[in-house]
């Protein structure tokens, strides 16, 4: 596939010296990113899709893609993807079949999911299997469309080569179509990384989290913690996508059902995440980055180099605007990770001991905070809000609501997601504590207050203690935070008093957010669970208390 490619100019070779085995490839121009404004749920009634989703009925979907993939195949090569979400003989994976006319879909699928005769066999197995029908078109943002259908487990997709558009093992399949299978049958298909954190002691405890996208799950899944951690090791289990379900020992068990990582190359340097440089040297593919003089592929936030040729191969003089797109990415297998853990494939996943909800916030949202209990910890989720990021195309910096980071990713009416995640409670014995960070925190200036990356690790580390109940923590009516004298802040880059401002909660600011929420909670009428509603009424009274 790469011979094909570099023959046909998708891809281009970079220096093989400095990064054997790596290539770029340039997308389109007006093929950037993921495209939610022409992705929809399409599902016989519309309230199934639920005011999260743009909705088409199912027949007129599938007449409008039928017109548009008419001959679209004509004079390409048609590409048949077997693949398997998960590991080959996990019970918790799933599989799915990709037909596309993309080489670079392939090679990327390749690296993403475990493809070819082994998913092959376990479809055999299965009985059943996602249909995902792909054509990159002509790439006219017009004629673009990403298409679901729940009841026939089948996806469709036109006009675009782009990530999460195209490769349909991803957010359509592990997601959109997951989630609606995850609900029928009892389990959760969530926007989470999933880390391991062992102490000097042996014990490791994994953790999944879901911020929204290009908020920082690849640099938490990867973190190497201060030099203050001696003893303490990070393993990667997923840094996107987890499917976890109820064992029998009532705890939450994950998969990463995703076997690579399609990556933010911006902000990705040796003092943010030496783990993704080191992985990206050989054997990667990038898209949309930059070139140096000698060939080697650069963007914004690598600290060396200079680039020479921009992401679209135009030349760059410094200064002149982002070299590299904002939404660049690499693809790389999980396996080249440092940190990568030897559980991404174990069959019955790994134990979750918390859940942690993020967004970008520059105000209001504290540093960290724990939920009160499930129910509260699932208003967390649902009550999330982050500025948009260039993953998506749109205006970027505007804060949005985005509950369980799966805004743009779940497959049915987010009422009836609250109250599946809900429903947990009644019947999982010993769930994970829910938490709620935000790395983003600016000053006046404009800049981050808390140093974020490696240091996460200090939050990280309270919330393990909080677990294991070793530290108490400060009740406020939003969730509870840490005593300041409970986060460990030898080496930090940031003070006491910056700390305290993280962790400070402004209770008119909130009673206004609280408000907010709740007119966006509103929108989902009846549907919406009466537990998440009392949940927001008992934070609203605790404001007016404290107030
Ligand atoms: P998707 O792949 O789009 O789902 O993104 P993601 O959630 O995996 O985000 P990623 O880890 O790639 O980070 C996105 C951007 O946020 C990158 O430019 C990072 O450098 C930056 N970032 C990640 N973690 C932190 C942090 O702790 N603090 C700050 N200030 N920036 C961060
Ligand atoms: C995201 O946007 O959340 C991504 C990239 O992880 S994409 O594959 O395009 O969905
Ligand atoms: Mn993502």
């Amino acid at each position: 596939m790469i011979d094909v490619m570099l023959a046909s100019g998708d891809l281009i070779k970079l220096n093989q010296e400095t990064h054997p085995g790596c290539y770029l490839h340039r997308s389109d121009p007006d093929d950037v990113a993921r495209v939610e404004h022409v992705t929809f749920i399409c599902t016989t009634e519309r309230d199934d899709a639920g005011p999260n989703n743009n909705w088409m009925a199912p027949d007129e979907a599938k007449s409008r893609m039928h017109e548009l993939y008419e001959g679209c195949m004509k004079g390409r090569t048609l590409y048949v993807i077997p693949y398997c979400m998960g590991p080959i003989d996990s019970p918790l994976s799933r599989c799915g079949v990709e037909i596309t006319d993309s080489p670079y879909v392939v090679a990327n699928m390749r690296m993403m999911t475990r493809m070819g005769s082994a998913a092959l066999a376990r479809i055999e197995r299965d009985g059943g299997f996602v249909r995902g029908l792909h054509s990159v078109g002509e790439l006219d943002p017009k004629r673009r469309f990403i298409m679901h259908f729940p009841a026939d487990r089948l996806i469709q997709s036109f006009g675009s080569g782009y990530g999460g558009n195209a490769l349909l093992g991803k957010k359509c399949h592990a997601l959109r179509i997951a989630s609606t299978q995850a609900r029928s049958e009892g389990w959760l298909a969530e926007h989470m990384l999933i880390v391991g954190i062992e102490n000097p002691q042996g014990e490791i405890h994994y953790i999944a989290a879901a911020f929204p996208s290009a908020c920082g799950k690849t640099n938490l899944a990867m973190l190497i913690p201060p030099s203050e951690y001696e003893g303490w090791k990070i393993w990667t289990v997923g840094d996107d996508i987890c499917w976890m379900q109820p064992g029998d020992d009532g705890r939450l068990w994950a998969i990463n059902p995703e076997a690579g990582f399609f990556g933010v190359a911006p902000g990705t340097g040796e003092s943010t995440n030496p783990n993704a440089l080191a992985m990206l040297n050989q054997d990667a593919i990038f898209t949309n980055v930059a070139v140096t003089a000698d060939n080697q592929p650069w963007w914004e936030g690598k600290d060396e180099e200079v680039p020479v040729t921009d992401w679209r191969g135009n030349s760059y003089t410094s200064g002149a605007g982002s070299a590299a797109h904002p939404n660049s990415r690499f693809t790389v297998p999980i396996r080249q990770c440092p940190s990568y853990s030897e559980q991404a494939e174990a069959p019955r996943g790994v134990p979750i001991s918390a859940i942690v909800f993020g967004g970008r916030r520059e105000r209001l949202v504290p540093l960290v905070m724990e939920s009160k209990s499930w129910q509260h910890g699932v208003l967390l989720g649902a009550s999330m809000a982050s500025e948009t990021t260039a993953a998506a195309t749109g205006q970027v910096g505007v804060v949005r609501r985005d509950p369980m980071a799966m805004k743009p990713f779940c497959g049915y009416n987010f009422a009836d997601y609250w109250s599946h995640w809900l429903s947990f409670a009644d019947r999982v014995s010993n769930l994970p504590p829910i938490f709620h960070v935000n790395w983003f925190r600016k000053d006046r200036a404009g800049n981050f207050i808390w140093p974020g990356f490696g240091d996460n690790m200090r939050v990280l580390e309270w919330m393990i203690n909080r677990c294991s109940g070793q530290v108490q923590a400060r009740e406020t009516a939003i969730g509870s935070v840490p005593h300041i004298s409970d986060i460990n802040i030898n080496g930090l880059d940031a003070g006491i008093s910056e700390l305290e401002a993280l962790l400070e909660v402004d209770t008119a600011a909130w009673s206004e957010e609280i408000e907010q929420i709740r007119e966006y909670l509103q929108q989902y009428g009846d549907r919406l669970p009466e537990r998440l509603l009392q949940e927001l009424n008992k934070v609203t009274a605790q404001l007016a208390r404290v107030a």
